[in-house]
């Protein structure tokens, strides 16, 4: 059932029915899963939750907004105290054209002026509308709807202008001819007297709607009897929560602690509860790539770095600070931006400096006799499925990453063809490739042709950055070559480049995507200087 039909059945259902106040979408929603069939928007509440007066402070558009997030939040028609229409006839009118477009089932009126006051300040000096005006308004307003079912009650302000039941019950005609779907009879009396006295003489001849505010200790029989359609509980959301505020704030104010409130207000869950968080995390799973999250890194990260000197005495150098962060936290911070979840460190010289959260770590507590291929050895039983295998002594942009990620490839590595820029030191996997590096686009794959640190300069396209990527296959080819190569008298002086030679050998391809720049690695004093703004 639409929200609006919902609405008009509570006024037409033949007894007493509840609508109670809210004030926002959390408000909102609380009313509908305790069980109320209707919400009241109540003016004085949304303007306190505001923080501005209910004078018409907050302007008609602002109200609008926080009655999107009501009904977006509930599926129970909500009843807008509209104040006085904000305006005129076509203001007025206007604003039932908004209010059906943003889910709101029906609104009340008030004979007042604009800018109104609450009916509890001096209600005695209000001024009330003129009556012809007034009920021009309503039939402005029922002309301007086009949902037939939308709503429109007139709320009569004589009572609380001091006027009596004559004028009352003249307006009220007036205002059910106009077209008025209910009217609601407003009083400021500590008993239901007026009320009553106006349902008795009004008989029926349409639904009454009563805000027993101050009259509060009537039993709800006494409206049953009387034949009012509906009772307005108006401001008590508002007010409950002002009161717990209070009691809290004051509460952690002078206690300089939360012990005494914690188990006294709504837990965090219940918030998420609420908001229903379950939905949204359900939504990610159905809609969010899940991209990389089934690939893993593995990090070598177990060499000391003993060109750094006194800089890697007791750390190693995944361990040296690069822009307030230690390097490897870097590196793994690219990793899981990439959506890398599964990371193993494997660690070496000064192992118990290494640390890093939600890693895994594998040791090669041999690191002193041993080089790259003997740590990558330790982790071989994690090469399996997708993998990335980094140097832990490198920082790259994280296209870089990405862009191996993508590749189907099954063995793809990163190759710098800026190597002369560069000017690298020390052991440089140089390569060699299937076509040298060009701004030129090509679809053309770029394959590995060599890899070593002492190849002819005249055959060097580039330098290997320390990055490969592995599909299933690649890492179980990988390893295979890894346990091949293990066999040999010399495999713990044996690294990358020979385990790429190795690949070659047999016949697996190795793709290549060249990078000019845009990373680096750490191996000496001025590297680690550079390092601090990359
Ligand atoms: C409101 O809730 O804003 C009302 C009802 O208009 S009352 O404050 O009782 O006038
Ligand atoms: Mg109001």
């Amino acid at each position: 059932m639409t929200k609006t039909k919902q609405f008009k059945a509570l006024l037409h259902s033949g007894k007493l029915e509840f609508i109670m106040e809210a004030h926002h979408g959390l408000s909102a929603k609380i009313v509908e899963e305790t069980g109320f069939k209707g919400i009241w928007a109540s003016g004085l509440s949304i303007s306190a939750a505001l923080g501005v007066r209910d004078n018409n402070e907050a302007s008609w558009t602002q109200v609008l907004e926080v009655v999107e997030f009501m009904a977006d939040a509930t599926k129970i028609p909500i009843l807008l105290d509209g104040d006085t229409g904000f305006g005129n006839f076509n203001n007025a009118r206007r604003l039932v054209q908004k209010l059906e477009q943003r889910g709101c089932a029906a609104v009340c009126i008030e004979d007042k002026i604009f800018p109104k006051t609450n009916s509890f300040i001096g209600g005695e000096k209000q001024a009330l509308a003129d009556m012809e005006e007034f009920a021009g308004k309503i039939k402005s307003m029922k002309d301007a709807q086009n949902d037939p079912d939308f709503c429109v009650v007139a709320r009569l302000e004589a009572f609380i202008a001091g006027w009596g039941l004559d004028e009352m019950l003249r307006r009220a005609e007036a205002y059910r001819a106009a077209g008025a779907d209910a009217l609601l009879i407003h009083s400021k009396k500590k008993t239901p007297d007026q009320v009553l006295a106006f349902a008795k003489a009004w008989g029926g001849k349409c639904p009454l709607v009563v805000v027993p505010t101050m009259y509060y200790s009537t039993p709800v029989e006494v409206f049953e009897q009387a034949g009012i359609s509906l009772v307005i509980w108006a401001n008590h959301n508002c007010r409950a929560a002002i009161t717990a505020m209070q009691t809290v704030t004051r509460t952690i104010f002078n206690e300089r602690s939360l012990l005494n409130v914690e188990d006294k207000v709504a837990s965090v869950k219940e918030i998420f509860r609420l908001q229903n968080a379950d939905e949204l995390q359900e939504a990610e799973d159905r809609y969010l790539p899940k991209k990389n999250e089934s690939t893993r890194a593995i990090i070598l990260a177990a060499s000391q770095g003993s060109e750094l000197g006194e800089a890697t005495k007791a750390k190693p150098k995944a361990m040296l600070s690069i822009g307030g962060a230690p390097l490897l936290h870097k590196l793994i911070g690219t990793f899981r931006a990439e959506r890398i979840k599964d990371v193993v460190v494997v660690r070496g010289f000064a192992k118990n400096e290494v640390h890093a959260a939600d890693v895994h770590f594998v040791d090669n507590d041999s690191f002193a006799t041993t080089a790259e291929l003997a740590s990558l050895a330790k982790s071989a039983e994690w090469l399996e499925g997708d993998v990335v295998i980094s140097f832990g002594d490198i920082l790259f942009r994280r296209y870089i990453l990405s862009n191996l990620l993508a590749d189907p490839a099954d063995i793809v590595i990163a190759v710098d063809s800026g190597w002369q820029e560069r000017k690298p030191v020390g052991h440089v996997d140089f390569v060699t490739t299937s076509r040298a590096f060009t701004l030129k686009y090509s679809e053309d794959d770029v394959t590995l042709k060599a890899m070593g640190a002492d190849l002819p300069k005249d055959k060097v396209n580039g330098e290997w950055i320390g990055l490969v990527k592995c599909s299933a296959r690649g890492s179980k080819l990988v390893k295979d070559a890894v346990a091949e190569l293990g066999k040999r008298a010399d495999f713990n002086k044996l690294r990358f480049d020979d385990l790429f030679r190795h690949l070659l050998a047999q016949g697996a391809g190795v793709k290549v995507h060249f990078i000019t720049g845009h990373w680096l690695d750490v191996d000496n004093l001025d590297d680690l200087a550079q390092a601090q703004t990359f």
